[in-house]
């Protein structure tokens, strides 16, 4: 049987290679010097897009392959994907929810922790021996008995508020409409009113044109100068000019962040900041998740070149 043309958009570990490569034909997008070119040379046989969420395929890539049959994204988000280019064509699109959810919380949880009580601090306190020249650490932010508003109770979003629970936090979210699993958790349809009410604001919204700087300026305000901002979700969900004046005045209390508009090469206003955690986009990033994800984005390839059902379409 001869072997489908994958379009690999980004670089995957070693162990989704081995196993793409016994399916497929790759061929390696991001190594190309000339990406035009790269793709005009092989438009007549790529059926496939392999990419990753945060890199996605947009609507020149896709017009660009006339043979494209599917797009699997290796990642939860397919933001990044131009939905009505492949809804035009009749392209699949598939992407790996649920196998990473829990771990994308935990990270979540892990930062809150980290950035209220200093850890990364605490680390370069003793390292530097300030520890022995300067004396005790400054002290922290509790976080249990304080309160969290989760932005976006999706998959994600409710793992964090259950692991929240879990340290005594009082938990009000933010969601479409109130939700039948969060009994006691407090439902507040607006996002200022979130804010407003929130010690800790959680981004755990899916990405899109539709949430596109949700927090915007008014959040930011209302979650003020003793306010901490955690997004493990999407940059685009936060408008991240009004982020970085807020940070830099101080009007913003502190910010925990995964994603960055330009990620990996963020503005390097953030680098000056001392009020920010700044994390290189790994919520999902231990190896049990990611051999998930790479098998469930495998698993949707083959289904589609074998003719079976997708395991997790998207379109
Ligand atoms: C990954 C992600 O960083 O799932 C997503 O949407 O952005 C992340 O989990 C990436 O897509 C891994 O390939």
């Amino acid at each position: 049987m001869t072997k489908p043309d994958i379009l690999q958009i980004g670089p995957y570990p070693a162990w989704d290679l081995e196993r793409l490569k016994k399916r497929f034909v790759l061929h390696r997008y991001f190594d190309a010097e000339d990406k035009e070119a790269f793709v005009r040379e092989r438009a007549d046989f790529i059926r496939g897009i392999a990419t990753r969420g945060e890199l996605g395929a947009g609507r020149v890539l896709i017009n660009a392959l006339p043979k494209l049959e599917i797009i699997a994204v290796n990642g939860v988000g397919y933001d990044a994907v131009d939905l009505e280019a492949a809804r035009e064509r009749g392209i699949h699109v598939t992407n790996t929810p649920d196998v990473l959810t829990k771990d994308v919380a935990d990270f979540g949880i892990a930062m809150l922790l980290a950035a209220a009580r200093g850890v990364v601090g605490g680390e370069r306190w003793v390292r530097s021996r300030a520890w022995s020249k300067d004396g005790l650490y400054p002290l922290k932010t509790r976080v249990f008995g304080k309160r969290v508003g989760i932005l976006g109770l999706g998959r994600i979003g409710f793992e964090v508020a259950k692991r929240c629970a879990a340290f005594d936090m009082d938990i009000a979210y933010t969601d479409l409409e109130p939700k039948d699993a969060a009994p006691n958790w407090h439902y507040l349809p607006d996002p200022v009113a979130l804010a407003d009410r929130s010690d800790f604001l959680f981004v755990t919204l899916t990405g899109g044109e539709a949430t596109r700087h949700v927090v915007g300026p008014e959040v930011i305000a209302a979650l003020g100068p003793d306010g901490m901002l955690l997004n493990i979700s999407r940059a685009s969900n936060i408008d991240e000019a009004a982020l970085l004046s807020a940070l830099e005045t101080h009007a913003l209390g502190f910010a925990a962040l995964d994603v960055f508009e330009g990620e990996p090469n963020l503005d390097p206003r953030f680098l000056a900041l001392d009020n920010v955690l700044l994390q290189p986009h790994m919520a999902s990033g231990t190896v049990e998740t990611r051999q998930a994800m790479g098998q469930l984005m495998f698993d949707n390839l083959a289904a589609h070149f074998d003719g079976r059902d997708l395991p997790t379409p998207v379109l």
